[in-house]
């Protein structure tokens, strides 16, 4: 880099502050520009790590974060531009630590209202150890074709337009970021390209831009208050600046005013006569700067003081967001999920299209959500009356069954409640608990096919398969589940027929006559109850049912009941601080 350069195409800066929209026009611009290096070597968001995913042309990249501005310093020792989108209550402090990272050279602060005895020392540190602070209250800087610093020069279509993209030969400084993309286009549109630091004292940056071999001529922008300007009258008068300097100080139709006006800037109101944009241009002209008559003749001016136009490239063109071009109808792209059963889009999550204050203010259960939500229709009262009944029969079942064994002795693993539960779920199948499918599907296959109990039972020992809903390890003939008769009693009061669980009785009649444990289990009683609920209650055709029993939607009752005794279990294990589980060597069987 030249002396004097701040920036180049390799310049690569830390982001203070996660500000997704600067930083993704940074990463464009230097597609546009070319590089081959992301100008945002890392993030600092503090208090969070881990990386953040942004585009570099078409490609997403991961931008590491770092939750201090050390750690992001030591892991990226080459960034030395530190680019601070802190408030203006913590820019100081973070600009303050940075100015004190070894590889930190310099920091732009974006945020207007920083403390005026905070940057004073800020900018005293910068000096006495060689840095540069560009800002406070700065749109940042652009240096034409290489790096820029967050929202410089406002959207690509506004780069493109400037040319903002490719190297340049003018030197430009603007005591205003929104007049400067004025400027940009302007120099644009002569075709000579910019090497642009808004923000920051004039004459730093003039004497700078006049030790780059590039930069050929040095543009300014002024405007009325405040002395800034004066100092590059001194050192236009003392010989400094060797290059061509075009100046404009803006603001000269103030004396149009009667009394003071201040414009857009805080600091841009015409103080007193030394102040004002018509003696500070006469100041600069009568220094050798080159100053038009007006504004409007500025670009003349420009254009005659620089005469070799830069050779023009085309940049690259940078993809559209997929939902910027989605809004404006341009694209349509394929959804990758598919919902039908609940939408929380609107003012209230619906469930089948109910929202849920009417769920509420209609008084609804657990019954008629499990009807929105699994068969996406309301059911009348007798059957959610069912299901939730069904519910609180199977929520828990004393912990010597296999699913609360399995969670009791997660959870004295000291295992977490999610591990505990779901490890007691996992042993719900065709044995235990996830028997109720099948007997649904062998019921109903048999009732519906006309077998005798006698034929069915019997088919079904041939092909070895043990009847799902039959039997118990510790219910007998003589000692029935009392979940049954419950669920039985309800249904022959209820439903308005009962013809599958009258058939599963005929077949529990023929196995107990086989073995006095082949009782109607839970899961038969259940599986054969809703096939009478779906086929009686006349809210679902044949073809649903058939989906229905085919899918296996009704071990799903026992996984939900089960996950609350389950849950019981863990919180149970915790409770009483039980430690970890061993099986005892005298109920193992040990054998070769
Ligand atoms: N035999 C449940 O068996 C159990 C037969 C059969 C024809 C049958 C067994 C079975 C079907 C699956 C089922 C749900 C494994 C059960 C539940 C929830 C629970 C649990 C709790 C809760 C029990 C002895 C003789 C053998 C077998 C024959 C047995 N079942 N024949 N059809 N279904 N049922 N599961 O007692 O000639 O001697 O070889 O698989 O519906 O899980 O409370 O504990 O809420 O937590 O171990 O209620 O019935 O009997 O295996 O010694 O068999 O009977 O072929 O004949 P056992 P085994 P043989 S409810």
């Amino acid at each position: 880099m030249a002396t004097g350069q701040l920036f180049s195409r390799t310049t690569q800066a830390l982001f203070y502050n996660y500000k997704q929209l600067p930083i993704q026009r940074m990463l464009d611009f230097d597609f546009l520009c070319g590089r081959e290096t992301p100008s945002v070597a890392g993030i600092i968001n503090p208090g969070a790590e881990g990386f953040q995913k942004l585009f570099f042309g078409q490609e997403e990249i991961a931008i590491p974060v770092h939750s201090t501005v050390e750690a992001a310093c030591a892991a990226h020792p080459t960034a030395d531009v530190f680019i601070n989108f802190a408030s203006y209550r913590s820019a100081a402090a973070s600009s303050n630590i940075a100015l004190k990272q070894p590889t930190i050279r310099v920091v732009a602060i974006i945020a207007e209202g920083v403390p005026e005895s905070d940057t004073k020392e800020l900018i005293a540190y910068a000096r006495s150890n060689n840095k540069v602070v560009i800002g406070p209250a700065t749109v940042g800087g652009i240096q034409a074709g290489a790096f820029k610093i967050g929202d410089t020069a406002g959207t690509i279509d506004n780069i493109i337009q400037s040319k903002l993209y490719r190297p340049g030969s003018v030197g430009f400084v603007s005591k205003s970021g929104g007049m400067s993309n004025e400027l940009y286009n302007t120099i644009a549109r002569i075709a000579i390209g910019g090497d642009v630091f808004p923000g920051s004292t004039l004459s730093d940056h003039v004497l700078r831009f006049n030790n780059i071999p590039q930069v050929k001529m040095i543009v300014v922008l002024g405007e009325l208050g405040g002395r800034d300007e004066y100092s590059l009258v001194e050192a236009l008068k003392a010989g400094k600046i060797s290059k061509p300097v075009c100046a404009w100080v803006s603001g000269t139709c103030a004396r149009l005013f009667k009394s003071e006006v201040q414009f857009g800037h805080a600091g841009a109101k015409s103080g007193g006569e030394m102040e004002s944009a018509q003696a500070k241009n006469q100041a600069l002209q009568d220094a050798g700067a080159i100053v038009p008559t007006s504004y409007e003749a500025f670009e003349v001016s420009i254009k005659e003081t620089f005469e070799n136009p830069i050779k023009e490239i085309s940049p690259p063109q940078i993809p559209e967001d997929l939902n910027t071009a989605i809004k404006s109808g341009k694209v349509r792209a394929p959804t990758h999920i598919i919902s039908t059963i609940s939408d929380d889009r609107g003012e209230e999550p619906c469930y089948a299209g109910v929202p849920m204050s009417s769920i509420v203010e209609k008084g609804m259960g657990i019954g008629d959500v499990i009807s929105l939500l699994w068969f996406k229709r309301s059911l009348p009262r007798y059957c959610t009356q069912f299901i939730e009944i069904c519910v609180m029969l199977c929520a828990d079942h004393g912990p010597c069954v296999s699913g609360a064994h399995n969670t009791i002795v997660t959870a004295r693993a000291g295992k977490d409640l999610v591990s505990s539960l779901v490890s007691g779920l996992l042993t719900i199948g065709p044995r235990f608990g996830g028997a109720v499918d099948d007997a649904a599907r062998y019921f109903k296959d048999a009732y519906d096919r006309k077998l005798s109990p006698y034929e069915f039972v019997e088919s079904m020992k041939k092909k070895g398969i043990r009847v799902p809903g039959i039997g118990h390890r510790i219910k007998r003939g003589d000692n029935r589940d009392k979940r049954v008769e419950l669920l039985q009693l309800f249904a022959r009061t209820n439903f308005p027929s009962t013809k599958y669980m009258e058939y599963a009785v005929e077949v529990e009649t023929y196995t107990l006559s086989k073995a006095n444990n082949l009782v109607m289990n839970v899961d038969g009683a259940i599986g054969t109850l809703f096939l009478d609920l779906l086929a009686g209650s006349g809210m679902f055709t044949k073809q649903e049912i058939d989906e229905i029993v085919g899918i296996g939607y009704l071990n799903g009752l026992f996984v939900l009941a089960r996950s609350i005794g389950l849950i019981g279990h863990t919180f149970d294990q915790k409770r009483l601080k039980q430690p970890l589980y061993r099986h005892p060597w005298e109920d193992v069987l040990y054998t070769k």
